[in-house]
Parts: C-alpha cells; sequence; structure tokens
C-alpha cells in the first residue's frame, strides 16, 4: 500500500458518519418517489416491497450498531423476526405484518439518532474487531447502499410511468472507435484478496498470492450492438452454446434476447426504469444472466474472464508488481473515473471513462454494470467468517456465480477491486453485464 498516514479517530467518525448520511439520502429517495402504497406493492416476486427493504436496513443497523457494538437493549424485539433475510424467502414479505411506510420511516430515524450518539462514544483506533476502524459502521453504510441498489432493482421491474430521473452519463472517450479489442495480461502471480482494505468484508479476505496464466481480455465490456448481432444470428435457438442449465431456461421462459428487451416490428426496444427505448448500440449490455453471458461468450468463440483474470486486470500493476485498489491506482473513485452511485440511471457508453482505465488500458471495469466472471462463490484460503455466517459463508458450495466491478447504481463505499458479488446464474434482473476473455496460447 502506499505510505499514506493512519487515519486518526476523529477522521474515522467522520468517513463513517459521512457514509451512514449518503446511504440514508439515497434511502430516503427511493423510498420517497412513490406513494406509501406502493411501497408494499410487489413488482416481482424476485424481490421484497420497498417497505420491507426499508424497514430490513434499520433493523440490520439496529443489531450491529446499537446492540452488538454499542451494547443496547432491542428497540423492538418483536420485528427481528419479520426482518431476518433468512426467515422468509422475498417472495412472501408482502404477507408479513411489516411496519407501515410511517412507522418504519420512523423506526429507520430513531436507530439512526442513537448510532449516531454510539458512534460519538465508540473509540474506533484499538476498539475490538467489530468497531476497529469504524469496520461495524462501514459495513452497516454498505448493506443500507447494497439495499439501495436492490431497491433500484425494484424500480426497474415496477410497472408505470418513470419516478426517478438523473443526469445523462458522459460519452465514450474521442478515443474510443480506436481502441484495441482486447489486452493481453502478461502471465504470473498477483495479489488477490486483501487484509489492509479497512472495509473490505469477509469473503474478500486475506490477500493471498494467485498464479494467473497469460490472458486476453477485452478492453471493453459488450455492448448492445456486439450482443445483437449474437441474437439476430439466433443465438438463442442453438442449443449448443448453452449451459444445459441455461437452456432449460431458454426454453422454458422462451426467452430470445436479454430481460426487459421486446420486438417491436423488427427493432429491438427495451424498457429502463418507465420509458421504453431502443437500446442504444454504444452501451453495455444489461440484465443478462450468467447462462447468456457464457452463451455469448461460446458464440464468439471466447470465454467469461475467471474472478482471478478479472482481479488480475482490474488492480494489477505490472510496473511495480503490486496490486492496486482500482483500475487507476489507490485514490477513492471520482466521478471522472467511473460511473458509480446513481448519478446516472444507465451505464456509461463502452468507452466512457478513459481516466478509470487500468495500467494496461482495460476500461470500465469499475461501475456501470455487475460483470458475471466464469467462477464460482467460494472462500479464499484462509477465509473467516466475520462477523456473521450469513452474510457469505452460507454462499459459499458453488451453486453462486461471482460478479465483479460494481454497477451505475452501486455506491462507492460498497465498490471497490476486490469486493466480491454473487448471484445465480439464472437471474437477470440485477444490473448485469460481462466482458469475455481467452488463454493468451489459444490462437
Ligand atoms: C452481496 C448483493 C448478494 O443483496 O443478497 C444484503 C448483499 N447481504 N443484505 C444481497 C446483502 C445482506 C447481498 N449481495
Ligand atoms: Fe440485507
Amino acid at each position: 500500500m502506499t505510505a499514506a498516514p493512519a487515519p486518526d479517530g476523529a477522521e474515522l467518525r467522520e468517513r463513517a458518519a459521512g457514509a451512514l448520511l449518503a446511504a440514508r439520502a439515497r434511502t430516503r429517495v427511493l423510498t420517497a418517489c412513490v406513494d406509501d402504497g406502493e411501497l408494499h406493492a410487489q413488482h416481482s416476486p424476485l424481490m421484497s416491497p420497498l417497505v420491507w427493504d426499508l424497514a430490513h436496513i434499520g433493523n440490520q443497523e439496529e443489531v450491529w450498531l446499537l446492540r452488538a457494538v454499542g451494547g443496547q437493549q432491542p428497540l423492538r424485539p418483536e420485528i427481528d423476526t419479520l426482518y431476518d433475510a433468512f426467515r422468509h424467502a422475498r417472495a412472501d414479505r408482502p404477507a408479513l405484518p411489516l411496519l407501515t411506510a410511517p412507522e418504519a420511516r420512523g423506526y429507520v430515524a430513531d436507530v439512526r439518532e442513537r448510532v449516531m450518539d454510539v458512534l460519538e462514544r465508540t473509540p474506533l483506533e484499538g476498539a475490538g474487531p467489530l468497531a476497529r476502524s469504524g469496520f461495524a459502521f462501514g459495513m452497516i453504510a454498505q448493506h443500507e447502499q447494497q439495499h439501495d441498489e436492490t431497491m433500484l432493482i425494484t424500480h426497474q421491474l415496477r410497472r408505470g410511468p418513470a419516478v426517478l430521473t438523473a443526469a445523462e452519463p458522459p460519452p465514450a472517450g474521442p478515443d474510443a472507435a480506436a481502441l484495441p479489442a482486447e489486452v493481453l495480461v502478461p502471465g504470473g502471480p498477483f495479489t488477490m484478496g486483501t487484509s489492509t482494505e479497512p472495509w473490505a468484508l469477509d469473503n474478500e479476505r486475506p490477500a493471498h498470492p494467485r498464479l494467473v496464466p497469460a490472458f486476453f481480455i477485452d478492453t471493453l465490456p459488450v455492448s448492445n450492438a456486439a450482443y445483437l448481432r449474437f441474437v439476430e444470428d439466433g443465438g438463442y435457438r442453438e442449443r449448443r452454446w448453452w449451459h444445459p442449465a441455461g437452456w432449460e431456461q431458454v426454453r422454458r421462459e422462451e426467452l430470445a434476447a436479454p430481460l426487459f428487451w421486446r420486438c417491436e416490428g423488427g427493432t429491438w426496444v427495451r424498457r429502463r426504469f418507465g420509458v421504453t427505448e431502443e437500446a442504444p448500440p454504444g452501451e453495455p449490455v444489461l440484465h443478462v444472466s450468467w447462462f447468456e453471458a457464457a452463451a455469448y461468450a461460446a458464440w464468439a468463440g471466447r470465454r467469461l474472464p475467471t474472478e482471478a483474470e478479472w482481479e488480475k486486470a482490474a488492480r494489477h500493476d505490472p510496473s511495480s508488481g503490486r496490486s492496486r485498489r482500482y483500475p487507476w491506482g489507490d485514490a477513492d473513485p471520482t466521478p471522472q473515473l467511473a460511473n458509480l452511485g446513481q448519478r446516472h440511471l444507465r451505464p456509461a457508453p463502452v468507452g466512457a471513462y478513459p481516466r478509470g482505465a487500468s495500467p494496461l488500458g482495460v476500461r470500465q471495469l469499475i461501475g456501470d454494470v455487475w460483470e458475471w466472471t466464469a467462477s464460482d462463490f467460494l472462500p479464499y484460503p484462509g477465509f473467516r467468517a466475520f462477523p456473521y455466517r450469513e452474510y457469505s459463508e452460507v454462499f459459499f458450495g458453488g451453486r453462486y456465480k461471482v460478479l465483479r466491478g460494481g454497477s451505475f447504481a452501486v455506491d462507492p463505499v460498497a465498490c471497490r477491486g476486490t469486493f466480491r458479488n454473487w448471484d445465480l446464474p439464472e437471474r437477470r434482473q440485477i444490473f448485469s453485464g460481462f466482458r469475455t476473455a481467452r488463454d493468451a496460447d489459444s490462437a
């Protein structure tokens, strides 16, 4: 790591307070732009009603910051099981006796007020493992931001006119058309994961060496235009491109294009936050499953990058041999470097954010779209569940595929070069896209 001075207690406290405040500002936008009745509606069986996410955010904050860190008694012990994600499947949550929207707002505000007192009084330097460096506060800010992305997915699934708006993302860089299609990442070891990033979650730890043979990776995420060639080449009608379970899904659900796409008089249009528009050719393809991403890659004579390849492309600095926090270096993301934080409600065109490129020139690894990798979600060597098994450990084992890099919908606090997301290979409501790779020795 660079020799930045370790932050002192006041700075850690300020960072934690800022992260909590930013998360709440976004939560407020996402839960205030529809009327309270609609907060109870279920827009898809894959998602909770927004009012569940809202109170769940407050409940997790109460459990970890008021009870575990602050040593306080439960405010409302009777609601814990309602907001335990492992107790009730998402599809069943609308039928629960949930807090009403005003009750949920009151609850999260009450929790937050008390949390700010706990933050004032908790020493963050030299504290126990939960509070050290503000970890528990950072974890809860990340949790809220993760649910803010989840709630944005619910908004995307919601029918009816648009209620959310945002500025357009920047265009592709002037050099975009001249970029090489792929970049060679030399073979050799690199450091994967982290033992030093203070708010990194358990599954990103510890830092460990990985040997990654030379490979080529796409300079840019796969665009709608490229994906459309697969669609129009009959990709969804040819079994040979598909994983058997993916092919079964294509047949069962009669899939022919990414989620939210529809063919209207020979033109593909897609619905995006209540607006129907032609899928912009230059934008990264969005709302594809792992099965679709892998099928496209097979059709293109390529494959998905492994998780280790993705992280090496994003973090390895060939000149120093060091793994950095982000593709551009160790500095925190800014609006000039990556499309994050729901500033824009869509990915930027492929080739945008030239300043965010990796040393080898790979672009848009952070932000825009979550990128499916070939890899199953598994623990790193030396993994220790912290602070609770249900954050990561119960998802290990091979049912879930890893996504990397974050989308336009995720806040910087929950996105970094080491951050690992995961989902089932059939899921397509998430803000997922991909890029492809190939072995360096494959002609
Ligand atoms: C890391 C995005 C898969 O939303 O299921 C939220 C994050 N964990 N509450 C999810 C999470 C507990 C998690 N993902
Ligand atoms: Fe949660």
